[in-house]
């Protein structure tokens, strides 16, 4: 697929998606910005994946934008085309992402992690809102994200001081889901993926299409959304097969269709 900044794999229903240029702490150039797009493009084609793992090569997961390649002319159009985008198709690939933050996340980098659906991070990965200390603001959903996962005080601290934060306290504020030994991330985020991948897959979609329109709506609305999307579930084969499975008293085969 000549992806030269991106390593992706396919197994056992899940496709892993590394982002590898390690020498530079896996930062974003506008080439690692097409390449990831195309792998997201790729796994959301193909049926036969059905839940995605998004990592990094070497020490870090991602220090965020590349800043020795960083075009000041046309910062509004690189948010929009790349890092907006990016954001866009984490949250509505139709299909669980795990995050294995094996190392830093900066800037861009530590947002984009919080964009995937469950994030595990390695013991002695760090997150940085890394933006004010070079003058820019955090960005790649950053401002949204922080707020409704750690609260108002929280983001506020972590967003105008850029201190990092380990993944303990980052798991113990509620902004990633777990912390795993670093030696056991890639087999713990694996086996999670492969779980996922086992899963009913659209029911799955539309679990992460509730849970993003929530964010948005009142109570009442999100009743209304609530009612839609349970009727589409319950028109997949696989909760056909779920409720079969449970009366039957017998394992589900869900096929992800
Ligand atoms: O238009 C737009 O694109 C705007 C969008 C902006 C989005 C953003 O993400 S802005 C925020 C950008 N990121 C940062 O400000 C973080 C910069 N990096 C760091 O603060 C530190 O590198 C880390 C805290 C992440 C890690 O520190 P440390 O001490 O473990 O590693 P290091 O020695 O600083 O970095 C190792 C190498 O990676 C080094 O290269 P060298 O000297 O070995 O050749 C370093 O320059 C390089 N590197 C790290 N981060 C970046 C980078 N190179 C380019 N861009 C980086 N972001």
């Amino acid at each position: 697929m000549g992806w030269s900044t991106i390593g992706y794999h396919c197994a056992d229903g899940v496709a892993t998606v590394t982002l590898n240029r390690p020498d530079k702490l896996n930062s974003f150039t506008a080439d690692m910005h097409r390449d990831l797009a195309g792998a997201l493009d790729q796994a959301a084609r193909d049926d036969s994946v059905r839940a995605l793992l998004l990592t990094g090569a070497g020490r870090a997961f991602c220090a965020g934008q590349d800043l020795s390649s960083l075009d000041m002319t046309h910062v509004g159009d690189t948010i929009e085309i790349h890092y907006n985008a990016l954001v866009r198709k984490l949250r509505s690939l139709p299909k669980p992402v795990v995050c294995a933050v094996n190392g830093v996340a900066a800037g861009a980098g530590a947002n984009v992690a919080l964009a995937c659906d469950i994030v595990l991070a390695g013991r002695s990965a760090t997150f940085i809102q890394a933006f004010c200390k070079i003058g820019l603001v955090p960005d790649t959903g950053g401002t949204w994200f922080l707020p409704r996962l750690v609260g108002s005080a929280r983001a506020g601290a972590l967003a105008l001081l850029g201190e990092s934060i380990t993944a303990e306290q980052a798991a113990a504020w509620g902004m990633i889901w777990q912390v795993c030994d670093d030696a056991l991330l890639t087999e713990e985020a694996g086996a999670l993926a492969r779980q996922l991948a086992t899963q009913p897959t659209k029911g799955l979609g539309l679990i992460k299409q509730a849970l993003n329109r929530s964010l948005a709506n009142d109570l009442d609305t999100q009743l209304g959304v609530e009612r839609e999307l349970q009727v589409a579930a319950s028109r997949t084969e696989d909760c056909r097969e779920g409720i079969a499975a449970f009366l039957a008293k017998r394992p589900p085969v869900f096929t992800g269709r």
